[in-house]
């Protein structure tokens, strides 16, 4: 019998990620009553946790497609767009992988229009110009909380937490936690610079579109993008998760939620700008951060129109497509290019970002 690499549970239909404002909490229990999502990992808090295996920093750098300069070079680098030539495309999947609930099927046939994508999720550094540039304060910061992954927590920190999200007890509710302090108020981003920024509501990422003279992607655009001229293939690179043993994504090794072995070289964010971009020159379409698309989710296409206009706003959600640095093969594989998931405006975490879109202006 063929050997697994790591324990692979049954895959599970609910999501990993789902932590909501508005959602269910409940009291967090102490590590000592709940030892299968104990704070003991080796992995606690280092976000930009590096992998010792020298062959993992070999393939991110190999071909000078990953990047992990300074941040101002990031900074610059980072705002590239990329002009994504329009097209008829499948959009979706049949795939029995895949999660029928979520409307990722059926398969349907798309027009999209030639528009702007940027190559990398927005960063850290791009985020924080608009900060000082308009005083804008992020959704977090206002409710003076945001959801933060348990292993990232300081123990001083997670003293402090007393309530978690109800079924995903992983999520920790964090006074403290935002943009800027993304494990907490005794966490900072300056050695992440050129990561993507986290703590993003739908809401935030607007406010820097408009600023930038940007817009979100439709998820359309988004996943016409990512699928990079392939056709009905799993991932933005084709079908096999890691070609010739190479990592091509920021996901989850090892056993969730409690051990990330990362051996795709990170345990939280990578840069926007690492492992290698699909055919169309996009960075961390699969993996690293969920990024925000303009749509509100609906799981009925045929119905999507009308479910659009009829949802009164209060349950309206957002599309988020990508899936991030937690998705695992045995509980979350929504590092396909057809998944989704929803989630409200103003709901922030740390693994939620963005990534900007513009118009083709046309004379
Ligand atoms: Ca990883």
């Amino acid at each position: 019998m063929r050997q697994m690499p790591e324990e692979i549970p049954q895959i599970k239909s609910s999501c990993c990620c789902a932590a909501s404002r508005g959602g269910r909490l409940e009291e967090k229990i102490t590590s000592q009553d709940a030892p299968e999502i104990a704070v003991s990992s080796e992995l606690n808090t280092p976000a930009t946790y590096t992998s010792p295996h020298s062959d993992i920093l070999h393939v991110n750098e190999a071909g000078g497609k990953a990047h992990h300069g300074n941040t101002d070079d990031a900074g610059k680098k980072d705002t590239e767009r990329l002009l994504i030539t329009g097209g008829r495309f499948l959009m979706g999947t049949n795939d029995p992988e895949a999660f029928a609930a979520d409307g990722e099927g059926p398969v349907r046939e798309i027009q999209v229009d030639s528009f702007y994508l940027d190559a990398c999720t927005v960063t850290n550094a791009e985020f924080e110009q608009f900060i000082r540039e308009t005083g804008y304060r992020t959704e977090a910061e206002q409710f003076g909380w945001s959801f933060v992954f348990h292993l990232f927590v300081s123990s001083q920190t997670a003293a402090q937490v007393q309530t978690v999200v109800q079924h995903t007890p992983w999520w920790w509710v964090v006074e403290g936690a935002d943009w800027a302090h993304p494990e907490g108020p005794d966490t900072h981003i300056r050695d992440r610079a050129d990561h993507p920024v986290i703590h993003i509501s739908w809401n935030d990422a607007n406010a820097y579109c408009h600023w930038a003279g940007k817009r979100l992607p439709t998820e359309a655009e988004w996943e016409y993008a990512a699928r990079g001229g392939l056709i009905q293939k799993k991932y933005p690179w084709g079908d096999t998760l890691r070609p010739e043993g190479q990592h091509y994504c920021n996901i989850w090794q090892g056993v969730f939620p409690t051990k990330n072995n990362a051996a795709d070289g990170y345990a939280g964010t990578a840069p926007s700008r690492s492992f290698p971009p699909n055919a169309y020159g996009l960075y961390n379409m699969s993996g690293n951060v969920w990024e925000w698309c303009a749509d509100n989710y609906v799981t009925d296409h045929e119905k999507s129109i009308m479910a659009d206009i009829a949802a009164p706003s209060h349950e309206v959600r957002k599309v988020l497509k990508g899936g991030s640095y937690l998705c695992h093969r045995s509980y979350c594989n929504r590092y396909r290019v057809a998944a989704r998931i929803p989630n409200t405006p103003d709901t922030s975490t740390g693994h939620i970002g963005f990534r900007c879109a513009a118009n083709v202006l046309t004379i």
